[in-house]
């Protein structure tokens, strides 16, 4: 007996009917309310390196990877060793222990512009707490952002963001007090023009401008020639902080970042994901003339009852290390995983060309992303290129027909794609061979 769709997610269905009575939407967090796609959002059982289980027994090669933070995929033996070691001797204590300093250090030595650094719990806290050091170190108020990027969802960074918010199409999100939305400002991403204006109009009131180095937030673009440079300098003339969000692309990009792909020394970075090996963790860092303004050694406070808790400094300590740590000359797993996306990308620009269906494939280290343009050679440099070109119709027939063949995308056209290294040459062939499948499907 064949399944019909319906049934294939049947227990999929019934939970979310339950979570619905007790969690708004049913969703501990909006993107995986599958309304950029339609449909029940499917509810995960297992997962194990690049595979995951849903609770219908559907198995699926993974590239949401928790939204980035799974480097090394599902349950990776020396996470979890680590973990559960350390979970033994205790989770948390409200107190330091030497593995906050062991992975600072680690970043510290990975990303070159990076100093010191904070741990908190969170991306949110980590891009919020920057944008508050930035304010009190330069005593301005003023912060500017991009148009579709999105940095969690602190009231200030809620405007005209991406991720979740431009999934639901939210112009931006109620409970915002516009006092405090009037103090960001906007801009198209890739525009250095328009932001050459504001710093022209503002520039002595601005304290920072926060950027994602790929806009990974409202699919995936990269930043044009000259861009990232172009703000590095006006910040510089201007006195204003300069902070790379890369709560994603940290160490996903590169070991050091996508900051050090495209040769930018920022003032502050912010991290997350990769860095608590699937644990919830966060870290704003950077100079260390900025960062000893933070309490207790300066007078900017942010506090956490479980930042740098010993579990996610063991899983991030693990992850990293497992991660660019190379044995015997062989290529690292990140170096397996970046050659794994380049192979994946490579696929789907072929299949593009092969089925006609126009793609705008985008990949960066171990990340990827790819647009269902509404006409050839049309180019998506800002969201609101995003918007006007892209084919989101088309996107979610191809979404649901990869789960058909097992395979699981960001259920959006507006987020981004992750490989791990426990992704194999048989996965990506699997993958590309059900792409092809889908792409012709998804014509309509
Ligand atoms: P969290 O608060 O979700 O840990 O991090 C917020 C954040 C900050 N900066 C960037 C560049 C980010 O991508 C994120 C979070 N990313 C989304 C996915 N696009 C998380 C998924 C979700 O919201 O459920």
């Amino acid at each position: 007996m064949t399944l019909t769709t319906t049934d294939r997610y049947a227990r999929s269905k019934e939970l979310f009917a339950a979570a619905q009575a007790v969690i708004p939407g049913g969703v501990n967090s909006p993107v995986r309310a599958f309304r950029g796609v339609g449909g029940t959002p499917i509810f995960f059982a297992s997962g194990s390196g690049a595979h995951v289980e849903d609770v219908d027994g559907n198995r699926y090669i993974d590239y949401v990877l928790s939204w980035g933070p799974l480097l090394l995929g599902h349950a990776h033996p020396a996470v979890i060793q680590a973990i559960t070691e350390q979970a033994a001797r205790g989770t948390s204590f409200g107190a330091p222990t030497a593995l906050e300093t062991e992975l600072a250090e680690l970043v510290i030595k990975l990303v070159p512009s990076i100093e010191q650094v904070r741990f908190v719990n969170s991306g949110t806290e980590a891009t919020m707490s920057a944008l508050r050091l930035a304010r009190a170190h330069t005593g301005r108020e003023k912060i500017v952002k991009f148009i579709g990027c999105y940095h969690g969802h602190a009231d200030m960074l809620l405007v005209q963001a991406g991720s979740g918010v431009a999934t639901l199409g939210l112009p931006d999100s109620p409970g915002v007090p516009a006092s405090t939305a009037a103090a960001t400002l906007t801009v198209e991403y890739n525009d250095l023009e328009a932001v050459t204006e504001l710093f022209r109009v503002h520039g002595d009131s601005i304290a920072a401008v926060i950027v994602e180095p790929i806009a990974a937030n409202m699919g995936f673009v990269l930043p044009e020639p000259g861009f990232l440079q172009g703000l590095r300098d006006l910040t510089r003339n201007h006195g204003t902080v300069l902070i790379m969000d890369e709560v994603m692309t940290g160490f996903r990009a590169a070991p050091g970042g996508a900051q050090s792909v495209w040769g930018i020394d920022p003032d502050l970075t912010c991290l997350g994901k990769v860095i608590g090996g699937g644990l919830p963790v966060g870290a704003y860092a950077g100079k260390k003339e900025i960062m000893q303004k933070v309490a207790p050694a300066g007078p900017m406070y942010q506090a956490g009852t479980l930042s740098g808790n010993p579990l996610a400094m063991a899983a991030g300590l693990a992850m990293l290390h497992t991660a660019f740590d190379s044995i015997d000359g062989a290529p690292t797993p990140f170096q397996r995983a970046a050659g794994r996306a380049q192979t994946l990308a490579d696929g789907m620009r072929s299949l593009s060309e092969e089925t006609g269906v126009p793609l705008q494939v985008g990949n960066v280290g171990t990340m990827f992303g790819f647009y269902f343009l509404k006409d050839a050679g049309a180019k998506v440099r800002s969201y609101a290129e995003a918007k006007q070109r892209v084919d989101a119709d088309r996107f979610t027939r191809f979404f649901w027909a990869m789960c058909e063949r097992g395979v699981y995308l960001a259920p959006s056209q507006f987020e981004a794609g992750f490989v791990s290294s426990a992704h194999d040459t048989v996965d990506i062939a699997v993958t590309l061979t059900a792409a092809r499948e889908s792409l012709l499907a998804a014509r309509g």
